[in-house]
């Protein structure tokens, strides 16, 4: 189940609004188990893990196991349900992880198979599977986004200088990482406020995950974001999403839409957008994961919601000092529910990460 769980990783980020899934296939013909088919669900969302996985192993499948991290599919979607699907393929036991809280399939899913006589075993490294599709859960179950906070920090707690744009405080190994999660999340999301300081693309730039960009996302009440921003360039290939207020210049609004960027209608509460009600409007867009990465402002405004479901601080080796931005959070301030992940170097820089269970 753990294999599963990594490869199931593989396509993170590219299945909204469904999870990505693995399955893996295991048959013992008595010369100890070997794996006969794998499968993950295919980009886009369809078709999902277990169809992948039977395909290859074909007639092996007949009498194996089939590891699955979420509970199999009993609703008829472009293919009969994969419950059935693992029936039919003669598959004698079937392994899962993580339930499935769709009401089209929680329950259902091992009913048929139990029903058909195959032999089922729950629950076996849900966590684990629950923490690698927690965007999905979160937004069948909270009808939003799950919620990542990523801050880089410096040694002495600041997370940029005040006026001195983007100011590097991890290397190019922790940016690699900052990359890779990015290319897991449906968006990407930041204050306008950093978009203005930094001028980000906020796009994947590794090679081999090129085309992995995830939708960009700033928080804009009034329209402040001019037309030669990078995010702007861009938008014909990569969505950029702006959160602005109603009462904002609507010729600015027209003028940015020419050049693809979307609008999001935010409501303000004491001057601020609401960021509930956004996120509900996000999770309507098929969002099941944003990452939240700057500035101080917003990060402090989604942990003050309760709104954060993960948090990887990065810490770079050197102080910042002087005209220092305070970053709202440090590994000492986590706040209570969030269980510490893993903890990873990157060169001289660490990351921690904290998670908040779902259940
Ligand atoms: C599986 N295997 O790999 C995935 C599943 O829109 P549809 O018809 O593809 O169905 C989406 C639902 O399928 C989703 O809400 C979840 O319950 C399940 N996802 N199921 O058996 C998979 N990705
Ligand atoms: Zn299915």
């Amino acid at each position: 189940m753990a294999a599963a769980i990594r490869l199931s990783r593989r396509n993170l980020g590219r299945t909204a609004t469904n999870p990505s899934v693995g399955t893996i296939i295991v048959r013992d013909d008595g010369s100890g188990p070997m794996i006969v088919g794998t499968g993950v669900t295919a980009v886009g969302g369809r078709p999902h893990a277990e169809t992948e996985a039977l395909a290859e192993a074909g007639p092996l499948a007949r009498g194996a196991t089939a590891y699955v991290t979420l509970e199999p599919c009993a609703h008829h979607g472009r293919t009969p349900p994969c419950a059935n699907a693992l029936v039919s393929a003669g598959i004698q036991r079937v392994v899962g992880a993580a339930s499935d809280p769709d009401p089209r399939v929680s329950g259902k899913g091992y009913a048929i198979l139990r029903a058909a006589g195959v032999e089922v075993v729950e629950r076996v490294l849900a966590k684990g599977a629950a923490e690698q599709m927690a965007g999905y859960l979160i937004r069948s179950l909270r009808k939003r986004p799950e919620v990542i906070l990523k801050l880089a920090l410096s040694a002495d707690g600041m997370i940029g200088r005040k006026g001195a744009g983007q100011v590097s405080i991890t290397g190019d190994a922790a940016r690699r990482e900052v990359h890779l999660i990015r290319a897991e999340a449906d968006a990407v999301l930041i204050g306008i406020g950093t978009a203005l300081e930094d001028d980000p693309a906020l796009t994947v730039r590794l090679p081999g995950l090129e085309g992995r960009s995830p939708a960009r996302i700033v928080l804009d009440r009034h329209i402040r974001l001019p037309e030669t921003a990078k995010l702007v360039s861009e938008a014909d290939r990569i969505p950029l999403y702006i959160a602005a207020c109603a009462d904002a210049d609507q010729q600015r609004r027209a003028a940015l839409e020419r050049r693809g960027v979307r609008f999001i209608g935010t409501e303000t509460v004491d001057g601020r957008i609401a960021l509930p009600e956004m996120m509900e409007d996000l999770a309507a867009l098929g969002m099941a994961s944003v990452l939240v990465e700057g500035g101080a402002e917003v990060a402090r405004a989604f942990l003050e919601e309760g709104l954060v479901d993960r948090i990887i601080l990065f810490t770079g080796p050197e102080a910042i000092g002087e005209g220092g931005i305070m970053s709202p959070i440090d590994a000492d301030s986590v706040p209570p529910g969030f269980r510490k992940l893993r903890e990873t170097r990157f060169g001289e820089d660490r990351a921690v990460e904290w998670i908040r269970d779902l259940v």
